[in-house]
């Protein structure tokens, strides 16, 4: 049995079981990570508020840390810190902590009560926050830290560049408080302060208690688990819907959010937009799969259209990456003329103008060529278009375009392009598959011997390279493989 990862949580315990240490086990062990708790302070929660927060000393908070150290946790998140020798010693900590620290800074309790006066917020911008790697405020929080009021997307931005100022590298901004409260905002300390927004439609549950922590801990479970800060963060925004949609009652008043298990449903992906604004809902790019999109050659020439539309290939790609000037417009329109010919559908790389200007009948862009296309361009021109992914975020920054399909990759190793990405394998693959109410394509490392297996796992389309391109024999590799997956599909 593979073991789990640990996750260090540091925060109260809330007598109510909704929020703090309690929140953070149920968020943790629903993604699949193993939490070790260390109390900063026992609180009195119920009904008529926070009645009463009892501080451990700061020598019961040091033997905790050195015991959990021994677990040899992955990432570490603290909350409530509540007063300023504690802070003293997890800063101390942080600064020996080798992994991620998210620092959910709990200024105050939603039953009431506030927890960190001027002094102590001083203290802990000068201090634990250069530590951070990263702040999870809601929207009152992130105007405490940065002594400004937030009034709109500008003035948040602003807030959170405060805070990269101060030495931590992400500030996610999270909605919840404000106009626009399914908004986050992930801000990543760049040189030009990347702006990511996140959005999805508010849930309106009133069992939401400890959303907050069970967010900042999702974050760090994902990063527990390995995840970069961006697909973490768009993970724990899934989590936290999800977890809104299985929020519980208790008698007679609001319970906590109930994540779970990890995120796997559509619905709770948010569309992730990089850029000063977010992006307004796009309109869908047309359908490309009717029929099925099949067997998905990559190529680099019109000449391989020549040679496998004949053989009842539907759907290619051009993928030229060694011409320019005229003798690729002459290989695009060749290719675009062929692919007419024979009513098949041919996907262009990269070249989305040309594409729109020579008629294409859809343009294939992976994540940086999407950084440069005019993608209302293609739109409005009727294209249809494909996306490559590759991991979370990519995949949230692909659904905000709504795009014709989605390519998930790469599911096997592949020697056909320089990939820093660890192969989904067949277990990726379906998660996607579940996630996912797009066309997908499967891409990487794909042979004949391993067509059955995505193919059954309900791939419409099936792309490869190498083993078309550098098989004994193209075009009988490519008569096996339709007839294989026609006999799969039983189209
Ligand atoms: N894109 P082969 S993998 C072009 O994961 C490409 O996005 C990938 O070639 C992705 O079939 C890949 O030879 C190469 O492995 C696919």
């Amino acid at each position: 049995m593979t073991p789990r990862p640990v996750l260090l949580c540091i925060g109260g315990n809330d007598s109510s079981g909704l929020a703090g240490l309690a929140a953070d086990q149920r968020a943790a062990h629903a993604l699949g990570v193993h939490c070790a708790s260390v109390v900063t302070a026992t609180t009195a929660q119920g009904r008529a508020g926070l009645q009463a927060i009892n501080a451990c000393t700061p020598e019961a908070l040091q033997s905790q840390l050195a015991a959990a150290t021994s677990l040899n946790p992955m990432a570490m998140k603290i909350g409530l810190v509540p007063n300023s020798a504690q802070l003293q010693v997890l800063t101390e900590f942080a600064r020996g902590f080798d992994g991620p620290v998210v620092l959910d800074p709990v200024m105050g309790s939603s039953a009431g009560g506030a927890f960190w006066d001027e002094h102590m917020l001083a203290q802990a911008l000068d201090t634990l926050v250069p530590l951070t790697t990263i702040l999870t405020p809601n929207l009152p929080e992130l105007a405490r830290l940065c002594g400004a009021p937030i009034h709109d997307r500008a003035s948040r931005r602003r807030a959170c560049h405060s805070l990269h100022e101060r030495g931590t590298p992400w500030v996610l901004s999270k909605g919840g408080h404000g106009d626009e409260p399914g908004l986050d905002l992930l801000s990543e300390n760049t040189e030009s302060q990347q702006a990511h927004w996140l959005r999805l439609p508010q849930l309106d549950n009133c069992h939401s208690r400890g959303s907050g922590c069970a967010m900042a801990t999702s974050v760090a479970a994902a990063l527990a688990l390995g995840y970069s800060i961006k697909d973490a963060v768009v993970i724990a925004k899934m989590a936290i819907h999800e977890g809104l949609q299985h929020g519980y009652a208790l008698a007679d008043q609001s319970g906590p959010v109930a994540i779970p298990g990890f995120p796997r449903s559509g619905s709770a992906l948010p569309s992730w937009h990089s850029g000063p604004e977010p992006l307004a809902a796009r309109a869908a790019f047309p359908d490309c799969n009717t029929p099925s999109l099949g067997l998905y050659p990559v190529v680099d020439r019109s000449a391989w259209l020549a040679r496998l539309l004949p053989l009842g290939v539907s759907t290619i790609q051009l993928r030229i990456k060694d011409l320019s000037g005229d003798e690729l417009i002459q290989e695009l329109r060749e290719g675009i003329s062929l692919a007419r010919r024979y009513g098949a559908r041919l996907f262009v790389n990269d070249y989305w103008e040309l594409a729109i200007e020579l008629g294409a009948y859809g343009v294939h862009l992976g994540q940086e060529d999407l950084d440069e296309a005019d993608i209302d361009a293609l739109h409005q021109a009727g294209l249809r278009l494909g996306t490559s992914t590759h991991c979370h975020y990519e995949v949230a920054r692909a659904h905000s375009l709504r795009p014709s399909y989605i390519a998930i990759g790469p599911v096997y190793p592949t020697t056909s392009k320089d990939m820093p990405w660890v192969p989904h394998g067949l277990d990726g693959f379906r998660y996607w598959r579940d996630v996912l109410d797009y066309p997908l394509v499967a891409i990487g490392g794909i042979n004949e011997a391993r067509l059955d297996a995505v193919a059954r796992l309900g791939a419409e389309g099936v792309a490869m390279i190498s083993a078309i391109t550098q098989a004994a024999s193209p075009e009988d590799s490519t008569r096996a493989m339709i007839a294989r997956l026609s006999s799969i599909t039983g189209r």
